[in-house]
Order: C-alpha cells, then sequence, then structure tokens
C-alpha cells in the first residue's frame, strides 16, 4: 500500500477545475417531461428559496427508480487491483491486466442473493485504463493478455447483471492519468465524449452515470477544463433514462463523505446554485451535500458510497478488514435509513472474482437484514387527523400488544418530501403516550431503532412540522426479533 491510499482516502478531491459557468446552458430538457415530475435540466441557474405551497419538487420516475433500488454494489476494479494501488499513474503496463478467473456472473449472483438491485463498474479509473476495447485510446483490455486482447469486462459485467436482474451503472473517471490530451481541455473533452459515446451506445440500457468527483493534475501540471454542459448533454441524449450521479447531480448527488453515511435530516431537495459542478469544496457545499436543502428547488437525492473495505481496490492484505456486519448494518441505518441509497463497494480480486470474505459478510448483512425485519405486523387501520398549525396526527390500534424493534417510515415521494418533524409514541394500555422514535424530515424511507420498548398496544405518530399540506405518512412496524 503507498502513502498516496492514504491521501485518496482521507480525501477524494485533490483538485478541480470546472466549467461552472458553461452550467446555465447546460442540458436539452428532456424530450417528453415526466407526468408527476420535473428534472433539473441546469437551466434555472441560481435559485431562490421557494415560497411554502409552491412547485414543489419532485422525482422524475428515474429518479423513483433509482431510490426504490434501495442498494447497489459498486465495483472497483482495474489495473490498481494488480498494482495494489488506489489512484494508478497512468503509467501501468496493460499487460499486468490478467484476471485469470474473472467472472462477472459470480459478482452478479453475489449482488443479487445480498439484495442489491443495481451494479456500478469502474469502467475507467483515474488511471485511464479502460476495461473496454475503446477506439479512443491503446490503454485497455485489448492491449492486455487476458482473453488474448478480446475480452471486455464492461460487456461480461452488463450481460451478468442482466441476466441476474441488476441495473447496470458505468464510472468513467472524469480525471485520466494517461491520456496525452488530459489538460489540452477541448482536445480532451472530445475524448471524454467519445469514450462516454461508446459506453452509452454499445451496451443496451445503463441506469446510471457516476462522475467522480476527484481530479487532479495534466501532463506539465496542466488543468483540465471540462465541458459538463456537453458531458451531461451526451448521457441525457444517448440515455435518457439514466440518472446521472455528481456532486452537482443533476439527478442524484453525492453524500458528501465516504464513510456511509447520510446527513440528519437529509432532504432530497437542494438549492443548485450551492454545488455547482463535481469536486468543488467548501464547508457550504459540504452541508448541502450531506443534508440537502429544505427550501431547495430542485430534487437530487443523495447516494452514499462507501466500501466493505479500508480501500476502493482489492488489497490482499485487507483480506481481513472486510467490515463487519454491525459496521455494514449502521450503515444501512445511516443511508437506506436516511432517505439515501447505498452504493457498498465490494471489489473484485485479482483472479476476478469477489473474494470469500467479502462474499461471505454480504450473506451475513443480507441474513442480519432479513432477521431484523422478518416480523412485520399486518398493516394497521391508521386514523389521520389534521391538528393545530401544520400538524398531521394518526393512531393506530395494535391486533395485540407487541415490542417494536425497528420502525419504517415513508413520504409519498412522488408528490415531494414535506414532512420536517415527527414523533412516533406508544401506549401500552394505561391510557399514557411515551416516546419511541421522533426525527426530522423522512423522504422515501426513515429507519428508527426503537430501544428498549414495553410491549404497546396503541401507536401514534404526531407531525409537528410540516412544509407542505399532508394527508398521511405510511408507518411499517417490526417486533423486536
Ligand atoms: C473517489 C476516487 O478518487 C476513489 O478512488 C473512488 O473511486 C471513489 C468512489 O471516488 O473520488
Amino acid at each position: 500500500m503507498t502513502e498516496e491510499f492514504t491521501a485518496a482516502a482521507v480525501t477524494r478531491r485533490g483538485f478541480t477545475t470546472m466549467a461552472v459557468s458553461a452550467l446555465a446552458a447546460a442540458l436539452a430538457p428532456r424530450a417528453a417531461a415526466a407526468p408527476v415530475a420535473r428534472r433539473d435540466d441546469g437551466l434555472r441557474g441560481a435559485a431562490s428559496p421557494r415560497p411554502p405551497g409552491v412547485d414543489r419538487p419532485r422525482p422524475t420516475p428515474a429518479q423513483l427508480q433509482w431510490q426504490r433500488d434501495e442498494f447497489a454494489l459498486f465495483l472497483h476494479f482495474g489495473v490498481n487491483t494488480f498494482t495494489d494501488r488506489e489512484w494508478g499513474d497512468g503509467r501501468e503496463d496493460p499487460a499486468i491486466f490478467t484476471p485469470r478467473a474473472l467472472d462477472a456472473r459470480q459478482w452478479a449472483r453475489v449482488a443479487r442473493d445480498a439484495g442489491a438491485r443495481a451494479l456500478i463498474l469502474t469502467a475507467k479509473h483515474h488511471d485511464g485504463f479502460c476495461l473496454w476495447p475503446t477506439a479512443t485510446t491503446r490503454h485497455s483490455v485489448a492491449s492486455s493478455p487476458w482473453r488474448a486482447g478480446r475480452g471486455d469486462v464492461v460487456r461480461e459485467c452488463v450481460d451478468a447483471a442482466r441476466e441476474f436482474g441488476l441495473r447496470v451503472g458505468l464510472y468513467c473517471s472524469p480525471w485520466d492519468r494517461n491520456a496525452p490530451a488530459y489538460g489540452d481541455s477541448p482536445r480532451y473533452n472530445d475524448m471524454y465524449v467519445a469514450q462516454l459515446t461508446e459506453l452509452l451506445t454499445q451496451y443496451g440500457e445503463i441506469a446510471e452515470v457516476w462522475f467522480d468527483g476527484a481530479n487532479g493534475e495534466g501532463p506539465n501540471g496542466k488543468r483540465q477544463v471540462y465541458d459538463w454542459p456537453r458531458i451531461w448533454g451526451t448521457v441525457r441524449r444517448l440515455q435518457p433514462e439514466a440518472v446521472i450521479f455528481s456532486d452537482a447531480g443533476p439527478d442524484v448527488r453525492w453524500i458528501g463523505n465516504e464513510t456511509g453515511s447520510a446527513g440528519d435530516p437529509n432532504w432530497s431537495t437542494v438549492n443548485p446554485a450551492i454545488v455547482t459542478a463535481p469536486g468543488v469544496d467548501g464547508p457550504e457545499i459540504i452541508r448541502s451535500l450531506q443534508h440537502g436543502d429544505r427550501d431547495g428547488t430542485v430534487w437530487r437525492p443523495g447516494e452514499t458510497d462507501v466500501s466493505i473495505r479500508p480501500g476502493w481496490f482489492c488489497h490482499p492484505a485487507e483480506d481481513a478488514k472486510v467490515k463487519s456486519v454491525d459496521a455494514l448494518m449502521r450503515i444501512w441505518f445511516q443511508s437506506v435509513g436516511r432517505n439515501s441509497k447505498l452504493l457498498l463497494n465490494v471489489p473484485p480480486n485479482r483472479d476476478g472474482l469477489l473474494a470469500d470474505a467479502d462474499v461471505g459478510r454480504l450473506q451475513e448483512f443480507r441474513a442480519a437484514r432479513d432477521a431484523l425485519f422478518a416480523r412485520e405486523l399486518p398493516p394497521l387501520a391508521w386514523n389521520w387527523r389534521a391538528t393545530a398549525g401544520p400538524r398531521l396526527e394518526g393512531i393506530a390500534v395494535l391486533p395485540a400488544p407487541a415490542s417494536i424493534g425497528v420502525v419504517r417510515l415513508a413520504e409519498e415521494i412522488e408528490h415531494g418530501q414535506r414532512v420536517a418533524r415527527y414523533r412516533l409514541e406508544g401506549d401500552s394500555g394505561d391510557g399514557l403516550w411515551r416516546p419511541l422514535a421522533t426525527g426530522q424530515t423522512i423522504g422515501y424511507c426513515k429507519l428508527d431503532r426503537v430501544e428498549l420498548a414495553p410491549p404497546v398496544r396503541r401507536v401514534r405518530l404526531v407531525v409537528d412540522e410540516i412544509i407542505d399540506p399532508l394527508s398521511a405518512v405510511t408507518v411499517r412496524l417490526f417486533v423486536s426479533p
């Protein structure tokens, strides 16, 4: 492991250049606007806080689908797997890429069995080595001995994912430490768009395109100025149903850290004037990424990416450092349970397989979730009423007294995110309401653990603060295992 690993793990940002001003002309508006939703087309520019009740942002069908998947696996794989590094410098010999037993069907099977619904592969990391036989550079699998230079990891991954019913996302690093054109901005933008064009036209439907925020030097210290409007516009044109991920969305935003923890609260709405391009940094930016903006004018939910290992790539020396089930469960509650989506990195090893340690841990993680959510109370008949102020209260009677272990709350996010503060209370039969859980916003999913609660006969959800009228919240109650 080299020193750079530590640096990479601490901050993914390095240096960034950007074409912020060009964002105003960002993306061609999507042809057929979704019936329920408006996509941030990047054309609105700086936004002022939205007055209450006016045009609350809502998800597009693609954003809804993305969120409902809840859990995806991230696959960091490439020359770093063979050099034991986290950031390659672009001078790696393609001959080192020799995964002798690569089996993308194993990746997909393990992902499906773990409960993931999508896979995202690093088609190109910062070293510039392409996992598909691109026409844009010789720095690719085509120059490696793997499958006699006729292999295509992207193809194998995409085919396997589809066979196992998973959606596919692709990570194609903007930062490229191999490309001679890097830093010669128009020339590299052409090359990068050509790479995306290959990826988005040759592999069928791509559900997510992942634009990383880490960025650095070009040859001779040159800095690259990215043409984000053109880059994102290329994705819109070629894969109109794909969601675009980056710090600045426009569809899905980075959650602001790599530790597996969304902010609490976590709004899916943001003010697009705060994070304007991938890789920008600063306390206000990190706050907006972590928490979203309650009065934000666009829908841009947060994706929580974290690795099951200390590094993003597989290093045999870290086989014993795969995160524990407890750590993964904490991450689940802090990502999926905080209105985010979990993108858990499980990197293939030098054989081209997910390592036994990771596979075993994923199975245990799945089993732990299944056990925790095994005993759901049947849907209760809720009696909802609006109370004084902008409040809502619902009461339900349980069929028999039960100890609640976990509560799963959900708003109908098709209509936006509206809850700003709530409390769940239980009555054990003496008519007194005792607290079970409290929180701020809910969104698509809020998970609360209930500690040491006595059996309850009735439950009450009080929404103390809402930002738009609301008639109900979905409450699912799971009995302690
Ligand atoms: C970061 C990169 O620098 C890491 O290598 C990794 O790909 C992570 C997901 O994003 O910005």
